[in-house]
């Protein structure tokens, strides 16, 4: 068993004066058969906790660390922008940096704005998506998250999965009435959804990629469909790339898979393991918020000279090797392999989907297309392995919903001891 004596009295100390002594729910490893490890430090692909473990780390900041953690340039640029510093609620020239740097990587995005985190690119991509057109509802998709704002905050996938809840108590009826869902995957339930309601939607917001229930592709003609279906009906397509964004390629999840959508969120890797997102779109959209247009978005920290010199840090480590995507590619397959071929030697049957450097290992015989194929996959299994390979030193998220992320620091040493961690493991939860 491992020894979380000082996480586990730190975690007590926190419950006393931190709702669940976490400030994010998926940190609590609710359902998990161990306690959260509390954290002294990153390096590279490698996480230390108090209890003096060390962990191959798969979680990486639930998505931003592309580079690893305490990358040298990153840290030189943070130090270097604090020195200078730390906030001026003024603009400065390198956000607009930033901002030319989004838009010369993403083709179809001419401006963006700067936000401090996903959740808050999302809402407000939605709310320009309802300025614009003037209407009042939005489709997401089941299982899908698109962080915390009220009106996403139904079928939310991610904590709100894991934690059993369909939608959180706090969201008027009001906000909830204007969320249509529809399962992901399943363009018949959208064509539907626009006939019954296709002059009221303001758009559609999905995640590419579902990252969320795991790791879910679109299946062949998805989002083509779903593009269609909104420029029929004057409806916008919201792409939440907070995930995928600079994770699946070097044009993102719309450059790798050649449809574009209207507008796009970003997060986590844009500001390179500080606090930051962004959204953007075509100029004609984005002009439309204020003080440009009259829909309202602000903040005293956006565009923060610390995260935004963590953000073009990180997209410099990127854009230099052309090779970097590849290469990560490369290293996620290994490992997607590796583990399915573990597990079978026991006799247990996973199914790997990857995409990019982003991967989820299902408990199941067969694909996983949508929420309700991710939620009948062997969860009590998922946990069991959770358990045995933080034990056997590697860090994975504490649900089987949620992705693993691999990063550049991740070498032929850590894969190698992380497949011989997983033999282990599988044998550990087949022996038991
Ligand atoms: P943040 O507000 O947490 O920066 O981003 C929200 C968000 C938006 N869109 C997608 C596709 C996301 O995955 C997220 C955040 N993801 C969660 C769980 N996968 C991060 C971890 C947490 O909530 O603590």
């Amino acid at each position: 068993m491992l020894d979380q004596s000082k996480s586990q009295k730190l975690l007590e100390r926190g419950r006393a004066v931190i709702p669940g002594g976490v400030n994010s729910p998926v940190r609590a490893f609710a359902s998990a058969h161990v306690s959260p490890p509390f954290i002294v430090k990153g390096k590279g692909a490698y996480l230390f906790d108090e209890d003096g473990h060390r962990y191959v780390d798969y979680v990486g900041s639930w998505g931003p660390l592309i580079v690893g953690h305490a990358h040298p340039e990153v840290v030189r640029a943070v130090e270097q922008a604090a020195r200078n510093g730390t906030s001026f609620g003024a603009p400065t020239a390198r956000e607009v940096e930033l901002a030319e740097r989004l838009c010369q990587l993403m083709p179809q995005v001419e401006m963006v704005r700067l936000v401090n985190s996903g959740t808050e690119a999302t809402m407000s991509a939605v709310r320009l998506a309802r300025g614009v057109t003037g209407r009042a509802k939005f489709v997401k998709f089941i299982g899908c998250y698109h962080g915390h704002g009220d009106a996403f905050l139904i079928e939310a996938g991610s904590g709100l999965a894991t934690h059993g809840v369909p939608s959180s108590p706090g969201v008027p009826e009001g906000t909830a009435a204007d969320t249509l869902t529809a399962p992901y995957n399943d363009l018949a339930s959208l064509t539907e959804l626009f006939a019954r309601h296709g002059s009221d939607i303001a758009a559609v917001i999905v995640e590419p990629v579902a990252g969320n229930m795991g790791c879910v592709p679109p299946v062949d003609g998805y989002l083509e469909g779903m593009r269609e279906l909104c420029t029929r009906n004057g409806a916008l397509l919201i792409y939440d790339e907070v995930m995928t964004g600079f994770r699946v390629g070097a044009q993102s999840a719309q450059g790798r898979f050649g449809v574009a959508p209207d507008l796009v969120a970003f997060g986590k890797v844009v500001g390179g393991g500080l606090p930051l997102g962004a959204y953007g779109g075509a100029a004609h959209l984005m002009q439309h918020i204020s003080p440009a247009g009259k829909v309202y978005q602000a903040g005293t920290l956006s565009g923060n000279p610390i995260a935004v010199a963590a953000g073009l840090a990180t997209l410099d480590i990127i854009m230099r090797d052309p090779d970097f995507f590849d290469q990560l590619e490369r290293t996620t397959q290994t490992i997607g392999e590796g583990l399915t071929r573990a597990a079978a030697k026991v006799d247990i049957q996973i199914t790997v989907q990857s995409v990019g450097s982003m991967g989820c290992a299902y408990f199941s015989p067969t694909p996983v297309r949508n929420f309700d194929e991710a939620a009948a996959t062997d969860t009590d299994t998922f946990y069991r392995f959770h358990a045995a390979m933080l034990e056997h030193g590697v860090y994975l998220a504490p649900s089987p919903f949620e992705a693993f992320f691999v990063s550049a620091a991740h070498g032929a040493e850590e894969v190698e001891f992380t497949l011989e961690a997983a033999a282990k493991s599988f044998a550990q939860v087949a022996g038991s």
